[in-house]
């Protein structure tokens, strides 16, 4: 995306909020939506300078933004957070130098709560139930709730939120059946191209594959291909049912065709909150510790309906 530097906020620019936002990349169209969502909320009308920097993936990368941004001594700093662990030291030198920091989409695990000073993100444990609910449902429905069902899980960048919490709320489900055998979890990156190749080489390994839990909508698209190269059917009519998460219009079209079964939304519409978050702050209102985003579960009998307003 746009950006990618840190740039300088140069002089003239003293009356707008300077907020410094480390994107952690740029691995998928739900990122994509991400970034756009900030960039759209905090403009130079809505009276911000906005510097926006892509990690790459690199936690690294990400640290080292934040440090740059403290050394600029910019007003906010933002920042989505590749995995969980490994924050402490650098929130602490944010503290130290009184820059609130806002956590975006995925979560920080630290001890001490007071080393940031809200975040926004969605629920993502609750998401993986969704997909583990809509699935017993799913199964009774189709008179299978007692066979053998064998499953595959592409997870996302793991020990990132995302993937972190989809894998423990499907997996509380599942714990309820005896009969869900998962063969097999392993990570995609989040990415189209991984999620082909580790598809395959599942695919290649296991005979009789019931059911895909695919993290993100591009690995799933991805996996896709990999089924239609191998000859698998999928989908409503197939030998694999298509789980998959996010709800990127791209995605959604494929849950209309019947391609995947079921969509778990997860919101990428951040940006207008950050900026709410910085107005009260600004005015030295309160915030809440945490905003979650409201989510929905698409199939085919509902998608259509919301693909209209979807801009992403
Ligand atoms: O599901 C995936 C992205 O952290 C919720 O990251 C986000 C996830 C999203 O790469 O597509």
């Amino acid at each position: 995306f746009r950006g990618v530097e840190i740039e300088q906020a140069p002089m003239e620019q003293e009356d707008l909020i300077v907020v410094g936002v480390s994107q952690l990349g740029s691995e998928s169209g739900w990122r994509s939506a991400h970034t756009l969502s900030i960039q759209d909320a905090l403009t130079k009308d809505a009276g911000y300078f906005l510097i926006l920097n892509n990690a790459r993936q690199m936690q690294e990368n990400q640290i080292k933004a934040i440090r740059g941004f403290i050394s600029q001594r910019v007003d906010y700093i933002v920042f989505a957070p590749v995995i969980e662990s490994g924050w402490e030291t650098v929130l602490r030198e944010a503290k130290d130098a009184e820059i609130p920091v806002i956590i975006i989409d995925r979560m920080v695990d630290v001890r001490d709560e007071s080393l940031y000073t809200t975040w926004i993100g969605t629920d993502t444990k609750e998401e993986g139930k969704k997909a583990g609910r809509w699935l017993e449902r799913y199964l009774r429905k189709m008179g299978r709730a007692s066979e053998e069902i064998n499953i595959v899980v592409l997870q996302g960048t793991l020990g990132s939120t995302a993937e972190l919490g989809r894998t423990k709320g499907f997996c509380e489900i599942a714990e309820y059946h005896d009969n869900w055998h998962i063969l097999e979890q392993r990570t995609g990156d989040f990415t189209a191209t991984r999620g082909k190749e580790v598809m395959w080489d599942m695919l290649r390994r296991h005979e009789d594959i019931d059911i895909l839990v695919s993290q993100n909508d591009d690995m799933t698209m991805g996996a896709i291909e990999a089924m239609q190269e191998a000859g698998i059917s999928f989908g409503e009519y197939g030998a694999v049912t298509v789980i998959s998460f996010d709800a990127i219009y791209d995605a959604l079209e494929l849950v209309k065709k019947g391609w995947i079964n079921v969509d778990i939304e997860c919101n990428p519409v951040q940006g207008a909150y950050i900026d709410k978050i910085i107005q009260r702050l600004e005015r030295g209102e309160p915030v809440e510790k945490s905003y979650v985003v409201e989510e929905n579960v698409f199939t085919k009998e509902n998608v259509e309906k919301f693909m209209d307003d979807r801009t992403y």
